[in-house]
Formats: C-alpha cells, sequence, structure tokens
C-alpha cells in the first residue's frame, strides 16, 4: 500500500538523512520534492501545501539533538505531521452497550464486508455477542451475502426478505438484536452510484429510529480525492463519527488517507486492506505513518534521543541525586535508558564526576550481568538495599546466574555510589571529601558495574 509515495518520499529524504548541517537550500530542495511526492499520491493541493509550511516551521526551531543528525529529525518531524495528518488522539469507538453502528456508504464501497469484518474484530476485541442486520432491501443478494458472512463469522443475524421499509427493518433488527442480548449490533443499508438526497432521507430515517452511538462511512480508499469529496457531503448530511476506509491493498495512491481527516475533520478509525474477513483493522495513524515514510529505524533513533532528553525524567533523577535516595531501581531503569542508545560513555556523563572516567574492557557484558543482580532481586530489595543479607545475596547470584562476591561487590559500589551522593547534598567540605573517595573508587573500576 502506497509504495510510490513511499519510494518518492523516501528519495527525497534520503540525502538530507546524512546531512550535518540543514542549509535553506538543501531543505528547500527536500520539502519540495516532498510536496511533489504528496500531490503525486492525490494528496489536496491544500493539505500538501499546508503540510510543507508546517515541516519547515518545526525545522526552523528545532532543538538539536545529541547523536543525532539534523537530517534525521527532519524525518522525525515529517514522520510527527504524517501522524498529525493521519489523525490524531482518540480513534476508539464509543463505549455505549449495546453498542449501535450504523454503516453508510457508496454502492460497492465495501459496506457489507466490513459490517462483517468489524464484526468479527469486535468479538476479538471482548464482544461477546455482536449482531448485524441487513438493512439493504435493494439487492436481493445483498441480504444472502451479509448471511453468508454473519453464519461464517459466528455473528448473530437479522433480515426481512419481505419488506421494503428500510427504517422498521432496522427497528425490527434492533429488537432482535437486544432479545439475543447483543453488546454490539451492527446496520448494514443499501448503497447508491452517487450521493442523491433519496439515499440520505432513508438513512436519516433509519437513524432516527435505531439511534446509532456510531455512523461510520465506509469510503473506497482507491478513490483518492473522490473519496474525500463523498466523505464530506455524507458529514454534512448525517454527523459521521468515523470512517471505515477500504481497499487500501490496491492501487491506493494514500491521497485518500492523507487527505480525509484533515479535509472533513472525521477520525479514520478502521481500514480495509483484503477481500477476507481478516483483512480489517484498528487504524493507527503512527503505524500507517511509518509505513509510509519507510524510515522506522530512523524515527525511532530520533525517539530515544528526545527520551534521554526527557527533561522531566531528568529532573526527577537529579532531585533524587540530591536527596540521596537514588535507589538500585533508578538505577536499573537509568542504565535501561542508556542502554537503549547503547552508549556507556553517556550513561557516565549522568553520573556525578564520572564523565572524564575510562570504561574498562568487557563493560558491556559486565553491565549485563550488573542487571541481571538487579533484576533477580525483589522489587523491594531494589528500593531498600539494606534488607539483602547472605541468604537473600545467595538467592539473587543463583537467580542471575552470578557468584555472590559479584552482587556483593555491586552493593559495596553501589553503597559508595550512595555515599557519594550524600557527600554532595552536604556541600563544601563534603566535596572535597567526595573528591577523594572517587578517586579511591577509579583505582577499583569504579561505578557499579563497570
Ligand atoms: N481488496 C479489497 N476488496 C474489498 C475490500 N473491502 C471490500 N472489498 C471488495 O469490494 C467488493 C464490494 O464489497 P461489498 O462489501 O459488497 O460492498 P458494499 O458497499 O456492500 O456494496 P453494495 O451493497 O452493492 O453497495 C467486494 O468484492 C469485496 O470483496 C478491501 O478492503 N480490499
Ligand atoms: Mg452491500
Amino acid at each position: 500500500m502506497f509504495e510510490s509515495l513511499t519510494d518518492k518520499l523516501s528519495s527525497a529524504l534520503r540525502h538530507l538523512r546524512g546531512v550535518g548541517q540543514l542549509s535553506e537550500a538543501n531543505m528547500a530542495e527536500a520539502l519540495q520534492e516532498v510536496r511533489t511526492a504528496l500531490l503525486a499520491a492525490d494528496v489536496h493541493f491544500k493539505v500538501a501545501r499546508e503540510f510543507v509550511e508546517r515541516v519547515q516551521a518545526q525545522c526552523v526551531g528545532q532543538a538539536v539533538l545529541k547523536g543525532v543528525a539534523p537530517g534525521q529529525q527532519v524525518v522525525k518531524i515529517i514522520h510527527d505531521e504524517l501522524v498529525r495528518l493521519l489523525g490524531e488522539g482518540a480513534t476508539g469507538l464509543s463505549a455505549a452497550r449495546p453498542l449501535r453502528i450504523l454503516l453508510v456508504g457508496l454502492h460497492g464501497s465495501g459496506k457489507t464486508t466490513s459490517t462483517a469484518k468489524l464484526g468479527k474484530l469486535l468479538k476479538k476485541r471482548g464482544y461477546t455477542t455482536p449482531f448485524v442486520v441487513g438493512c439493504d432491501v435493494y439487492r436481493p443478494a445483498a441480504i444472502d451475502q451479509l448471511e453468508i458472512l454473519a453464519q461464517q463469522e459466528a455473528l448473530g443475524f437479522y433480515a426481512d426478505r419481505v419488506s421494503k421499509d428500510v427504517p422498521a427493518i432496522g427497528a425490527a433488527g434492533l429488537a432482535a438484536a437486544q432479545a439475543a442480548n447483543a453488546d454490539a449490533i451492527l446496520f448494514d443499508t443499501a448503497g447508491r452510484l452517487q450521493i442523491d438526497q433519496g439515499l440520505i432521507e432513508e438513512v436519516k430515517r433509519l437513524s432516527a429510529r435505531i439511534s446509532p452511538d456510531e455512523i461510520l462511512l465506509v469510503a473506497d480508499g482507491a478513490l483518492g480525492q473522490e473519496a474525500v469529496n463523498v466523505a464530506k457531503a455524507f458529514h454534512e448530511a448525517l454527523a459521521l463519527t468515523g470512517l471505515i476506509l477500504t481497499k487500501l491493498d490496491g492501487d491506493a495512491r494514500g491521497g485518500a488517507a492523507l487527505s480525509i481527516k484533515s479535509i472533513t475533520g472525521v477520525p479514520i478509525k478502521f481500514v480495509g486492506t483484503g477481500e477476507k474477513t481478516g483483512d480489517f483493522d484498528t487504524f493507527h495513524p503512527d503505524r500507517l505513518a511509518s509505513r509510509i515514510l519507510g524510515m522506522g529505524d530512523v524515527v525511532s533513533l530520533v525517539e530515544k534521543a528526545q527520551e534521554h532528553m526527557d527533561e522531566k525524567e531528568a529532573e526527577r533523577m537529579a532531585e533524587k541525586m540530591r536527596k540521596a535516595d537514588f535507589n538500585l531501581e533508578d538505577f536499573l531503569a537509568q542504565m535501561r535508558q542508556m542502554k537503549k542508545l547503547g552508549s556507556i560513555q553517556s550513561i557516565m556523563g549522568m553520573m556525578p564526576g564520572m564523565s572524564g572516567m575510562q570504561i574498562p574492557d568487557g563493560a558491556e557484558a559486565q553491565m549485563g550481568r550488573t542487571e541481571a543482580i538487579i533484576l533477580s532481586m525483589t522489587p523491594q530489595e531494589r528500593r531498600k538495599p539494606d534488607l539483602l543479607n547472605g541468604s537473600r545475596r545467595k538467592r539473587i547470584a543463583d537467580g542471575s546466574g552470578t557468584k555472590i562476591v559479584e552482587v556483593n561487590q555491586l552493593m559495596k559500589q553501589f553503597q559508595q555510589m550512595q555515599q557519594m551522593m550524600k557527600m554532595m547534598k552536604g556541600g563544601g567540605s563534603g566535596m572535597k571529601k567526595m573528591m577523594r573517595q572517587m578517586e579511591a573508587m577509579k583505582g577499583k573500576g569504579g561505578f557499579p558495574g563497570l
């Protein structure tokens, strides 16, 4: 899905990724290419223009992250803008029980298939008895199609093969579903070749009878901007609560998915990606953005750097150090955060007075053993290392595949570190004592685990 867009975006960003310095010239060129790629994917021209403007504005104002090239940060900015475009925020369904969902849309957009697909998905998500109601009275085969799918997915089913009174059929279906204790009731409706007043009026009358919690428009994603126009018209008439974008598996270029939320304000809630009932999923803007960009590696690298920069967390740690109540749990958390970035040198840089220290060979493996030791402790032991008596240390050594002397060593070094923090807290003369202490620690390999 969206391969062509992915190719074009990748090539637009490829040469930016490695650059050490962003200039107005190389940015402008890359962003122009991004805009062209979006337009070629049939993204609405206004949406494409605003997209590029937003990216540009953020590139100018970005804080420089350590360990990440500026071009990589641009990739991340574009990723986040894609997520925003695809529709951030809540895309879940109403919590009402039974949950009443009305599916509407043009002819052949995938309503009947999506009704069954959604029933199946809801079952997977914990609904026990989804129920489908056939309200398409115009095509005789429509009811059979829904019935077969309902049987196949073991969903409750109601239809009336005689009546043509759609609102009455809906009401009867609702009653049947309630009698069957359904916790989700899905109403499949008839499509039209194009939006016409008759269709809208009928759906409105049906809607009035069944009071749906969700009105979902099923839109063919392969239609590009046409799907956006359809969504706009349906939304004006019916106040949609969400969209199901189908046929994203085919030759969909991405334009509908990328423009529909920002043009209509209606969130995409589900996507259809194939003909089988399992080819259907909750819509995840972030996942799709990553796929479109095809640069998940860069995005996660920048995210990690940002996580690392997480100021609140850093502040919390600094506060703990100041108060000298830095325990083994904090230590473990710190160590893991660093490990994500893959650098021991950076953890050293964060610890008081450790930045200049040499890292001995085998430090990485040692760090792994240190982690194993801490993991073998109970949470209580991590918070209160004083609890660690002989028998507990033996248990921890066994559990972590290390020796008691290693556990003892770690504890000793950790205590030294705590002492050091206490001295820092004392300030003045404490600092001098700390310097002496540090000299002593350096000789022994210093920092716990290294
Ligand atoms: N590849 C693909 N095909 C789909 C998808 N969703 C639906 N289809 C196919 O599209 C065709 C129309 O689907 P229906 O569910 O019958 O569409 P509908 O909106 O109920 O059509 P009408 O009732 O005639 O208005 C069927 O052949 C489906 O198998 C999808 O996500 N991907
Ligand atoms: Mg149908």
